[in-house]
């Protein structure tokens, strides 16, 4: 039996407000069944616990799943973080789910963008598109850090 190839290793999380989990659970066996390598670190993350374990492991994707509504705040936060942190400043970055509580995300996109997430999925977004997109976001990734090598 061969072995099929690593997608690539997202580091799994929520905001650190959040403490929704059948999310997380959904999102690890949707990316483990598309071939990625999932570290889940459940609800509630601290952000100093999160931008650890991603300097610690080193995934090639960070996402972040928010349900509760505070996405937007705690999101743009987390990522101004991980940005400012010469360990993790060119970590990709992603975070989708339930951004606010007024059902409408659409506001939301733009500013986290601007924060320093790569991609945003807002409320409705079709979670199949993910792998999809998370393995475009790996390759890229890869082939800047063969650049930078080269
Ligand atoms: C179960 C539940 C709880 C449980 C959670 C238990 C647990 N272990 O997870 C408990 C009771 C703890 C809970 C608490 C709260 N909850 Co609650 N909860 C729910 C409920 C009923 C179901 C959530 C669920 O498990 N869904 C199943 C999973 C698989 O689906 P999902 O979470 O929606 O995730 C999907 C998508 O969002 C998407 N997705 C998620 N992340 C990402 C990321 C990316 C990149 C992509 C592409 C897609 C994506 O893909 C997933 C699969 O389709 C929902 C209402 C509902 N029917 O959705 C409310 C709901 C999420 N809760 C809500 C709220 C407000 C709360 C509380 C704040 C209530 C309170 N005042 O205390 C607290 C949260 C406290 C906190 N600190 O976070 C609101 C959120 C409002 C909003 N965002 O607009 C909801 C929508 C209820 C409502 N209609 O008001 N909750």
């Amino acid at each position: 039996m061969t072995a099929r190839p690593v997608a690539g290793h997202v580091l799994l999380s929520t905001v650190s407000s959040d403490s929704h989990t059948w999310n997380l659970v959904y999102l690890q066996l949707l990316l483990e069944e598309s071939g990625f390598v999932v570290t889940n670190l459940g609800a509630c993350v601290p952000d100093d616990l999160l931008i650890d374990t991603a300097a610690r492991t080193r995934p090639d994707v960070l996402l972040v799943s928010s349900v509760n509504g505070h996405g937007h705040l705690d999101g743009a936060r987390l990522i101004r973080r991980v940005r400012a942190d010469p360990r993790t400043r060119r970590l990709a970055a992603v975070i989708g789910g339930k951004l606010g509580v007024t059902g409408d995300d659409r506001p939301y996109v733009e500013p986290l963008r601007e924060a320093g997430f790569d991609l945003v999925f807002p409320q409705g977004a079709d979670a199949g598109e993910l792998p999809a997109q998370l393995a475009a976001l790996v390759a890229r990734g890869r082939k800047q850090n063969e650049a930078r090598v080269a």
